[in-house]
């Protein structure tokens, strides 16, 4: 008993100590990366702001109850027919290279957008060429809304604008805010009032059958995004313009607006238009051949390409 009570001061000093160290790791902030299979939350290094909450491709990981996904493609054998597109020669080969880079290299990212109509024709041609695009298992993960009213195109522009307020204000951080400074881009969005069409493309990340059951839509993301490639060359090719938009954070709430099922994920919003008469660009310049081409063998056609391009 007596021992007990010489050691009662020793033991309250080691239970001071060990609190005061519990409080204190409590409260500094992670700074080493993260050790593989821990589950703490994203370290500063890991965080990456641009990363939209919702869009997580989830193609494996959510799959949930079994029965409510369709078993093994149950439709019937696919047929091969033959193929055979039109082949050009060399010299056509060449020219239609060079009048396609031409073409595609004349597109830009335009924030100035008229309000003058465009034939709804044109947008519905241009989204079926989007629709050509590849995808995972031929799935067709993809819902183009094309929304041309004022009334939804307002709402459209004060979801935005309210979620992009917070993401320069507080999610991007300085680093990014000062990074896209030089394009003078800020979260007022007058194009989206203004432009007479807004393409919102939305990625089926699973299919929903008549029947109710679910299907898988492979590499859906990837599907997606070059579908929306596809549809910027198509935009390009008619003489519209556009400026592609993943706005972070907003795709919940649009989806709701436009009524659209739980399985899609807003992926890009373009709003489309001719350019307003005053629009400007920033003078940006695109890096050349010999940056982005890595070939094995001769670099000779590098220098061939460099002497075309005056040609241009
Ligand atoms: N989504 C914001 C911020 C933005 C981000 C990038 I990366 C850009 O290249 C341009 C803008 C916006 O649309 O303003």
């Amino acid at each position: 008993m007596a021992l007990l009570s010489e050691l009662t001061p020793i033991l309250a000093l080691v239970l001071c100590v060990v609190a005061g160290f519990l409080f204190l790791k409590s409260r500094t902030p992670e700074t080493s990366p993260r050790v593989a299979g821990q589950t703490k939350g994203p370290t500063k290094k890991e965080f990456r702001p641009w990363v939209d909450q919702d869009l997580q491709d989830d193609t494996e990981i959510t799959r949930g109850d079994d029965d409510e996904w369709v078993e093994n493609n149950k439709e019937e054998e696919l047929a091969h027919v033959p193929y055979s597109p039109q082949r050009y020669s060399e010299e056509t080969m060449l020219q239609r290279s060079k009048d396609f880079y031409s073409l595609m290299n004349q597109r830009r990212s335009v924030r100035f957008i008229s309000p003058e109509p465009v034939p709804q024709e044109v947008i519905d041609r241009v989204i079926l060429t989007a629709g050509t695009a590849p995808s995972g298992a031929h799935t067709e993960p993809w819902t183009f809304v094309v929304v041309s009213d004022l009334d939804t195109k307002h709402k459209i522009r004060l979801i935005v604008e309210e979620e992009e307020e917070v993401n320069y204000r507080q999610r991007m951080g300085d680093k990014w805010v000062h990074d896209l400074a030089r394009l003078r881009t800020n979260w007022i969005k007058e194009y989206l009032d203004v432009a007479p069409y807004l393409i919102l493309i939305f990625k089926q990340t699973y299919g929903i059958l008549p029947n109710g059951k679910k299907k898988t839509h492979y590499y859906n993301e990837i599907s997606v995004s070059i579908s929306c490639g596809i549809l910027l060359a198509a935009l390009q090719n008619v003489g519209l313009v556009t400026v592609t938009t993943t706005p972070l954070n907003c795709g919940p709430q649009l989806r709701l607006l436009l009524k659209r099922p739980v399985n899609e994920k807003l992926l890009m919003l373009l709003p489309v238009g001719y350019p307003a008469a005053d629009a400007t660009v920033p003078d940006l310049k695109r890096k050349n051949l010999e940056e982005i081409l890595v070939a094995t063998g001769t670099n000779q056609r590098i220098q061939n390409v460099e002497k075309c391009s005056n040609v241009f």
